[in-house]
């Protein structure tokens, strides 16, 4: 048995060490100020801000969320406030309360990634960036760069030359062979991959009998699409074991991140479960620490990729 305070909670992720391995996740609790009531933000590993972009956009119309079994659909569209404001509220705010900050860019092409990365170099308490090019709710699947190896790679190779913090790539789990995306990420300079974003659904009103999004479709996440994440880290620790990868899909629980650092990330973001408990992204690092004790396991250094220790693929 090792005790609860013996656990080592700290990981590294693309070379920056932080002191808990669970992260918020992009888009489900904006820069953390509404978080701020209800946990400590600098107790958790980063705050993962909602992509960024270049301009201020209000996003899809609405209704642009629905209720799923075991999940939600998103359609919101990269509403944000812009590099601007965000550089002037939303980062302060965070480097105020000593929180790190992975900072979530997306971008309509390779030349808007560039110029939200050159205007983050240097910014305040910024430990990573995750460059989103797999946002499901834009106007084409032609903009989904993480759909396509040499649209992500062109995207990632490019924010690489302009970043100066780690870069972890976001991908998406709507391809037919994720490892191909993943190792176009590594080879174009990525230092991690995050995984996965939504899953592309919809649904329809059987009343209206029209679709309930008003952008017809959404991004699905929640528990529904757990099974999916896992078996993306699952696959791209197989192929690549030495990619640092932030794990997220569905997390609820301290032995749902458990399953994360099992099939291969050294760190997972919460999301959606923050929508009905929004303490969840310090409870699951409490219950985590707890199912490792419980376990006899030193750290969360020492359970990443376990699960593939007998060679079963
Ligand atoms: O803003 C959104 O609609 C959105 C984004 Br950027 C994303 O990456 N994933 C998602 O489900 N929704």
């Amino acid at each position: 048995m090792t005790s609860l305070a013996q656990v080592g909670m700290g990981t590294t992720l693309a070379g920056v060490a932080l002191p808990s391995p669970v992260l918020t996740a992009s888009g489900c609790s904006a820069a953390g100020r509404e978080l701020a009531p209800y946990l400590d933000v600098a107790e958790l590993g980063a705050v993962v801000t909602k992509s960024v972009m270049l301009r201020p956009r209000s996003g899809r119309a609405t209704p642009r969320m629905a209720e799923t079994p075991s999940g939600m659909l998103n359609s919101i569209g990269l509403q944000g406030p812009g590099i601007e404001a965000f550089l002037e509220h939303d980062l302060p705010w965070l480097a105020a309360r000593a929180a790190r900050a992975v900072v979530s860019i997306a971008g309509g092409s390779v030349e808007e990634f560039v110029q939200l990365a050159g205007r983050l170099v240097g910014a305040p308490g910024v430990a990573l960036l995750e460059v989103n090019i797999s946002c499901p709710n834009v106007a084409s699947r032609g903009q989904v760069f993480a759909c396509d190896p040499r649209a992500a790679a062109d995207v990632i190779a490019a924010v690489k030359d302009a970043a100066d913090v780690p870069v972890l790539a976001k991908l998406s789990p709507d391809v037919t062979d994720i490892v191909t995306i993943a190792a176009a990420c590594v080879q174009a300079g990525a230092d991690g991959l995050s995984m996965i974003n939504t899953l592309l659904g919809m649904a329809i009103d059987t009343d209206t009998l029209r679709p309930i999004l008003a952008g017809i479709t959404g991004g699905l996440s929640g528990p529904a699409i757990r099974p999916v994440a896992v078996r993306c880290v699952w696959q791209v620790h197989a192929a690549l074991p030495e990619v640092p990868i932030l794990g997220m899909g569905g997390i609820m629980t301290g032995l749902d991140a458990l399953q994360f650092l099992l099939a291969g990330a050294s760190a997972v973001s919460v999301g959606t479960a923050v929508f009905h408990d929004p303490s969840a992204p310090a409870r699951v690092a409490r219950e985590l620490r707890d199912a490792l004790a419980d376990r006899g396991i030193p750290g969360v250094a020492d359970v990443v990729g376990l699960a593939h220790r007998d060679g079963r693929r």
